[in-house]
């Protein structure tokens, strides 16, 4: 991707001049691009809708206040559909990093699905080998309130056949696809070959998600306050089923979730928390 292909004032473009640069769109703060020396490193299906209506189907949406269905308003809640304020445009810092925030706060809309004021705060920097995303989550209101969060983080890969997924083993999971108990990962290195829908519980705060192919990718995901992980690819049927989702995507991608999904988080009026995750190209 690049800024060209999108009206100017709906994206938001971070460029090191490197190779190295980060797209976001305002329509759910939905980062569509983090190519690292040209490689893009983050998957955007071929149909993604942009009606600034529909959740961007791919990059990384952002699931707030509710990850999952959510009885009070849209699945993954509705930070992935609103549109959010450039607070500070790109800017250069002393190393050579780039900034930029975005930030959305309640409104009509969002108080009559979920009756709280709050305020988040979206900070991306952009370094040479590295992309980090902080979320901050502030209790602008004068009670407490609730919250499950997560950066739905859409990987692309050269093959999915070729993809692991290190950093998982031992870890208990919640198998969405098939229900039942809880299951211990007794693998190393996780690879996809059929419709996977798992949450990865306490998980460690790096994994690695590796592929070979044209190109090979390695990078390390490393995050902050986010204790679990989802694992997922809709695999061919449930691709096909999506309209928005292209029938073969499902071989070049591979979402790898950092989330605050198990056990919620509660904020007491005026408290604050933040979760962040960096990706690092090991390339
Ligand atoms: O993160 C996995 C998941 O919760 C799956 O269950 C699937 O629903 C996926 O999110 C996509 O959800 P969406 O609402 O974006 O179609």
């Amino acid at each position: 991707q690049d800024a060209s292909g999108f009206p100017a004032g709906d994206v938001v473009f971070m460029e090191r001049g490197d190779g190295n640069s980060a797209l976001l769109h305002l329509h759910g703060a939905t980062l569509i691009s983090w190519k690292c020396h040209g490689v893009e490193n983050l998957f955007l299906s071929s149909t993604s809708v942009f009606d600034n209506k529909k959740a961007i189907r791919g990059g990384v949406p952002i699931a707030f206040p509710n990850f999952g269905p959510w009885p009070l308003g849209p699945q993954h809640g509705f930070a992935r559909i609103k549109r959010w304020t450039l607070a500070v445009p790109p800017t250069k810092d002393a190393k050579g990093d780039i900034l930029a925030v975005v930030t959305l706060e309640d409104d009509e809309e969002t108080k009559a699905m979920w009756d709280y004021k709050f305020k988040l705060v979206y900070t991306l920097v952009l370094s040479e080998k590295s992309l980090m995303s902080t979320l901050v989550v502030h209790n602008t209101d004068t009670k407490s309130l609730g919250f499950t969060t997560l950066l739905h983080t859409y990987f692309r890969v050269a093959d999915i056949n070729t993809t692991t997924v290190h950093g998982l083993k031992g870890l208990k999971y919640t198998d969405k696809i098939t229900g039942g108990q809880d299951v211990v990962e007794a693998r190393d290195l996780v690879a996809v070959d059929r419709n996977y829908d798992r949450v990865y519980k306490d998980a460690p705060n790096v994994t690695v998600l590796s592929s070979s192919g044209e190109p090979a990718r390695k990078i390390e995901i490393k995050t902050f306050n986010f204790p679990d992980v989802v694992v997922w690819n809709p695999w061919d049927v449930k691709a096909k089923e999506m309209g928005d989702f292209d029938d073969e995507g499902y071989k070049e991608m591979l979402c790898v979730e950092a989330g605050k999904v198990v056990n919620p988080v509660t904020l007491t009026a005026g408290a604050q928390f933040e979760c962040s995750q960096t990706f690092t190209s090991m390339l």
